[in-house]
């Protein structure tokens, strides 16, 4: 969460508007060209629901939806959850704008603080949305304990409507964090900076290199940053951190699944998964899961 401060966001805003970088393409392609499937999927047989997203950022992919079930005059609420209170009340003052009629209750906060709140406001039907493969930046154990997390905060018949990039060639991988740009570079550095700017450190991000990685074994995409020196760095109220040359910060997890790791780890996590959408090139899917 650390990386998406005002700069952060910047850079993740160009990040997906580079070339190497799939994920948001896919998932904006999937949800403008399934909309109507994946609402009727929500929409099941047609009790009021909950519409709650885990991270929602500027909902541009939600829009699609939720423009499609006003349409369809399905009666539900939106509840978009994001740690960044500019997100929440950017959302709280546009959307209705945008979308009329839209009922909309922005929560400013952590996930499962919030999808409590959101239980005690109401009693409906619950459909979550996790969009963008955020899941990847687990390790794959965490993110079979945060599954079950968002499980054990559900009822039976409840969904999860959540985004996973899969697991593809290598090459297309490792491209999408090795932009030739260097947005992803500056993405890593800025973490670096931003400890200089609100910790009061010293870290010279000119002597570290981005180093970015894609096992396909494991589907493990790690970006790390490389000392290019033997240095000292000094973080406010902090004893002297060394590093010597060629020494590693690891920065960030971007997981990928196959679609056969995806199911079970909604089993796992008493889930049954009932349905993906797959965009055109199966490079990513948005599963939808049922609480059991
Ligand atoms: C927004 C978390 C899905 O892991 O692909 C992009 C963040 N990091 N490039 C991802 C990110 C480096 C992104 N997520």
């Amino acid at each position: 969460m650390y990386f998406y401060d005002a700069n952060g966001d910047k850079l993740f805003q160009d990040l997906m508007n580079c070339e190497e970088y799939y994920p948001t393409n896919c998932e904006l392609e999937i949800f403008s060209e399934k909309t109507a499937d994946i609402c009727n999927a929500i929409i099941g047989s047609g009790d009021p629901f909950d519409l709650i997203e885990l991270g929602a950022g500027d909902a541009t992919k939600s829009t699609y939806l939720l423009k499609y079930l006003l349409e369809q005059k399905a009666d539900f609420n939106y509840l978009p959850i994001d740690i960044s209170s500019n997100v929440i009340s950017y959302l709280n003052i546009t959307l209705p704008v945008t979308l009329p009629g839209l009922n909309i209750t922005g929560l400013n906060g952590e996930y499962f603080d919030m999808l409590k709140k959101a239980s005690s406001i109401s009693g409906r039907r619950k459909v979550i949305m996790f969009l963008g493969s955020n899941i990847g930046n687990m390790p794959v154990d965490a993110a079979e304990q945060f599954c079950m997390d968002v499980r054990n905060h559900l009822s039976p018949g409840d969904m999860l409507l959540i985004g996973v990039d899969l697991k593809k060639n290598p090459k297309t991988v490792l491209a999408a964090y090795n932009d030739k740009e260097g947005i992803t570079k500056r993405f890593n550095l800025n973490l670096l900076e931003r400890i200089n700017r609100e910790l009061n450190a010293n870290f010279d991000v000119n002597q570290f290199e981005h180093y970015p990685t894609y096992d396909p074994e494991t589907g493990a995409c790690k970006s790390y940053l490389i000392s290019k020196a033997d240095q000292d760095v000094r973080i406010n109220g902090m004893e002297t951190i060394h590093f010597v040359k060629d020494e590693y910060i690891f920065m960030e997890i971007s997981q990928k699944f196959t679609v056969q790791q995806i199911d079970q780890m909604a089993i796992k996590a008493s889930f049954k998964p009932i349905a993906h959408f797959f965009d055109s090139k199966h490079w990513f899917t948005d599963a939808i899961w049922v609480a059991q």
